[in-house]
């Protein structure tokens, strides 16, 4: 038992993720199970092979083949063994496959949704994010839901996933046993940036969790800009807008653009104004931006933001210089 529990270890720290949960660990038994039979397996079926090759390769002319029919009890064996191990490995998988999906009574639910290519967590007091902040050693319940097509909710340090459906709810669970970060990506082929929905999972302890929910409850009561700082990272504008002279990642740097000239790629210019910022948010496809994609990968905000949201985030625009 001991040497299973360091071979295991040793195989899951060589290429798995860092184990998050208790099911992790659990998988992880099971995946080094597997691999260890199939290990040996192995071993005996080719190992078995050469062996006959060599033992039974024909030396002379008058060489004869023996003729066998069959050894019942060789046929017994080889058969019952395996059955024994396969059902083995099914009740195992069904037990952990089970506490996989059996929802903990009195989690803490969260709710959240897939969109191209963010996901947006949601908690009961109204606070929106694009992290996943959880405290450690509690039971969570995601409640997931998708705006537009099939994504994949997957932490694979946690070694869950589910699929996130439009038009209805699907659940998953976990309980955190480590701090720190991970991250939770989209398994689901979901389009263009299917590759960059990606949400960090922040495990803290129960205390810094309540700190930061009240925090960022009290958003509505920051001055505009401040505010508008605050969602242009959790509304996701953040992966893929610089605010400063960096290198350009999916979309152009906001900085010092307010009040100059917008080039499109139709060659038309127009002024970096309230106006204009709005309509970018609303309609992105409207006036693409001279050198970026057509259509455009930005997904529209329009009935995502309330105008007083909206109001923000052109003052914090208007401020970056
Ligand atoms: C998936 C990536 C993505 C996200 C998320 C995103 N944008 Fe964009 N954005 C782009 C791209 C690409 C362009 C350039 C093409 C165009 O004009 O649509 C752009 C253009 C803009 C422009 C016009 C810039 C200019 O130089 O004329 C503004 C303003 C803007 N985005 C603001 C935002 C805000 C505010 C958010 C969050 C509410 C946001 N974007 C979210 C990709 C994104
Ligand atoms: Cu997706």
């Amino acid at each position: 038992m001991a040497l299973w529990m360091f071979l295991n270890q040793a195989l899951a720290g060589a290429f798995m993720p860092e184990q998050g949960t208790q099911i992790a660990k659990e998988v992880d038994n099971l995946y080094g199970f597997l691999l260890v039979v199939s290990f040996i397996s192995c071993a005996i079926l080719i190992g078995g092979m050469i062996y006959f090759a060599i033992k039974y390769k024909r030396k002379s002319q008058s060489d004869k083949t023996p003729y066998i029919t069959h050894d019942t009890r060789l046929e017994i064996l080889w058969s019952v063994i395996p059955l024994i191990i396969f059902l083995v490995v099914f009740a195992w998988g069904w037990t952990i496959y089970h506490d996989m999906r059996a929802m903990p009574e009195n989690a803490l639910e969260i709710h959240v949704t897939g969109k191209q290519w963010a996901w947006t967590v949601e908690y009961k007091n109204g606070v929106k994010s694009t992290d996943l902040v959880v405290p450690v050693n509690k039971d969570i319940k995601i409640i997931l839901a998708s705006e537009d097509v099939i994504h994949s909710f997957y932490v694979p340090s946690f070694r869950i996933k589910q699929d996130a459906v439009p038009g209805r709810y699907t659940t998953l669970w976990f309980r955190a046993e480590k701090m720190g970060e991970f991250y939770a990506f989209c398994t689901e082929f979901c389009g263009t940036n299917h590759s960059g929905m990606v949400a960090r999972v922040k495990v803290v302890t129960q205390e810094e969790f309540d700190k930061w929910l009240v925090d960022e409850s009290e958003i509505g009561l920051l001055p505009l800009a401040q505010r508008g700082a605050k969602y242009f990272q959790t509304r996701a504008c953040a992966s893929c807008h610089n605010v400063d002279n960096a290198a350009v990642k999916v979309g152009p740097s906001l900085f010092k653009k307010f009040g100059t000239e917008g080039v499109f790629g139709d060659g038309s210019v127009s002024k970096f104004d309230e106006n204009y910022v709005r309509q970018s948010i609303l309609e992105p496809q409207a006036k693409i931006v001279k050198g970026f994609p057509k259509p455009s990968p930005m997904p529209s905000y329009q009935g995502q933001l309330s105008e007083s949201e909206l109001s923000a985030l052109i003052e914090y625009i208007k401020g970056l210089k």
